[in-house]
């Protein structure tokens, strides 16, 4: 075995960890860009063609036969070049880019980003702390955390209730809280804003409000094999007790889903289509926005699990025209136990209560209840309004920080890890996709997953070895576990590059 080389990424520009300018990643790329530039004014474009990955996608999206299966890759080009001709904009990033010149706060610097989070300042088994469990949760800002404390030490009431001054802060805290979230996902309005305990509570809002309502005897729900249990089990507990049928899309070797065989799925029985946008066990980007317009022309609703893409890229549920939208706060710097579903107003009016209680009535008397407007029909009993402030606290930072520049920097760490780990020797990377954003798994044959986990805790290293609550999406990939660094804007290189030095001795050493 060769000694490992000091820098072992080779595409890739290595960049310093401080101070990183967005600029010059953006020029690093330019300068190793393939001479045919698409001239997108896209982040994936842009960006993407330093990458041979997103260089194929690129191929294929502009009519290269590309690899893969043709009938595939011809619908695929067919609803990529009508999205392109609509919007100017790749189908297979759900973003909408930025100018790409880059000044003043739209540049930013890790290392006063890292400052930002106490955590990370920490020895774990002696070294220092690696938190490559971002996928799982993310850490919080002193900003967030700060907020919270706030709230307690001057602030705490219940709310929409009381008439004294705390309990008018406390309200327009956590409504304050919601205008941030609206605008955050650009809702049309604030009340169709519903703060829950997260996206799991979310999907399960709507498959027992929308679907005990809508689904009938022989309908059908359809899901993918990329999604994640929390938009499995709540369709199959529904579709078991309402009689209907689950379709689940089938993925290609690469992790992606089928199109073709999506689209093969729908029909008018078809009532629900619900999929993870970015899939948490490979980072595969699905193409959201096609495949919502795809649901409607049968006259579906949709619902899209964001708990994997609100903290890596924007999201516009107005664009994507989705009926249904759920996210975890903790995943995007938040605190744990709360999280938002989105529904479209016309649906929320629609569909009834979920939980009954304080807040979501208007009216009681021992014969009937007249319930409250949404979103507050939805909201029974006192909320975490400490946690909706702590949110809207995160997506502030979030914002400061700029949503483009850290879509742009994370899928740069993505692919600096994905392509040294690919050079280790005795490991498999696992799940291709084309479009991924901020995760990459990899199984060390011979060695559990668990146990690559554990040794890698020794070092300081924090991730996720295990199932990832998405066995379907893993057992498509013949694996039943894996092991998941994923990538947040506070890391950096150096941290890769250590995590690849102790792979390749688990490798090497067992
Ligand atoms: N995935 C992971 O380590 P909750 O637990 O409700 O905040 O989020 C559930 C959920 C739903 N959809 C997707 C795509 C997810 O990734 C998750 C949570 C974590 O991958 C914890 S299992």
């Amino acid at each position: 075995m060769s000694a490992m080389p000091s820098n072992p990424i080779l595409k890739l520009p290595n960049l310093p960890d401080d101070a990183v300018d967005l600029s010059s990643i953006y020029a690093s790329f330019q300068r190793l860009q393939a001479p045919a530039s698409h001239g997108v004014g896209n982040a994936f474009h842009g960006v993407g063609d330093a990458f041979p990955e997103a260089g194929e996608l690129a191929g294929l999206f502009f009519g290269d036969p590309g690899s893969g299966n043709h009938a595939e890759n011809a619908l695929l080009r067919t609803a990529a070049e009508q999205e392109f001709a609509d919007t100017g904009y790749s189908p297979y990033s759900f973003l909408r880019d930025q100018p790409i010149t880059y000044s003043g706060r739209e540049t930013f610097d890790v290392q006063a980003i890292r400052r930002d989070f106490p955590i990370l300042h920490q020895k774990v088994n002696g070294k220092d702390l690696i938190w490559f469990d971002n996928a799982a949760t993310t850490q919080k800002p002193a900003q967030v955390i700060d907020a919270i404390r706030r709230y307690y030490e001057s602030d705490n009431s219940n709310i929409h209730r009381a008439s004294h001054t705390l309990a008018a802060r406390a309200t327009d805290g956590y409504e304050g809280a919601r205008e941030k979230v609206r605008r955050f996902i650009n809702a049309p309005s604030a009340d169709e804003v519903i703060f829950v305990r997260g996206t799991t509570e979310g999907i399960n809002l709507v498959a027992q409000t929308y679907g005990r309502k809508l689904i009938r005897p022989g309908d059908e729900i359809i899901i993918s094999t990329l999604d994640h249990h929390a938009n499995i089990v709540p369709w199959q507990q529904l579709a078991k007790e309402r009689g209907a049928a689950l379709r689940v899309i089938p993925v290609n070797d690469r992790g992606e889903v089928i199109l073709e065989a999506y689209e093969s799925l729908l029909s008018p029985r078809t009532k629900m289509v619900s999929f993870a946008q970015v899939n948490n066990t490979f980072g595969t980007v699905s193409p959201a926005k096609i495949m919502v317009e795809m649901a409607k022309r049968y006259g579906a609703r949709v619902l899209i699990d964001g708990a994997q893409s609100v903290p890596h890229a924007p999201v516009d549920v107005q664009e994507l025209d989705v009926d249904f939208f759920a996210f975890s706060g903790h995943k995007i710097y938040a605190p744990n136990g709360i999280g938002v579903v989105y529904g479209k107003k016309e649906l929320l009016e629609l569909i009834p209560p979920w939980q009954g209680g304080g807040n979501m009535i208007k009216d009681v008397t021992f014969e009937e209840t007249i319930f409250n407007v949404p979103p507050h029909k939805f909201e029974a009993g006192t909320p975490n309004v400490a946690d909706a402030i702590g949110l809207g606290a995160a997506l502030d930072y979030v914002s400061r920080t700029g949503i483009h520049n850290i879509e742009r920097y994370e899928r740069y760490l993505t692919e600096y890890a994905r392509q040294a780990l690919e050079q280790v020797d005795g490991i498999r990377l696992i799940g291709n996709p084309r479009d991924r954003v901020s995760v990459v798994s990899f199984v060390v044959p011979g060695i559990p997953a668990p146990e690559v986990g554990a040794l890698l805790d020794k070092e300081g290293i924090a991730l996720r070895a295990g199932h990832h609550c998405a066995q379907p999406a893993l057992r498509r990939m013949g694996v039943e576990a894996t092991v998941r660094p994923s990538f947040s804007f506070y890391n950096t290189t150096t941290e890769i590059d250590r995590l690849v030095e102790a792979v390749r001795k688990i490798a090497i050493n067992g």
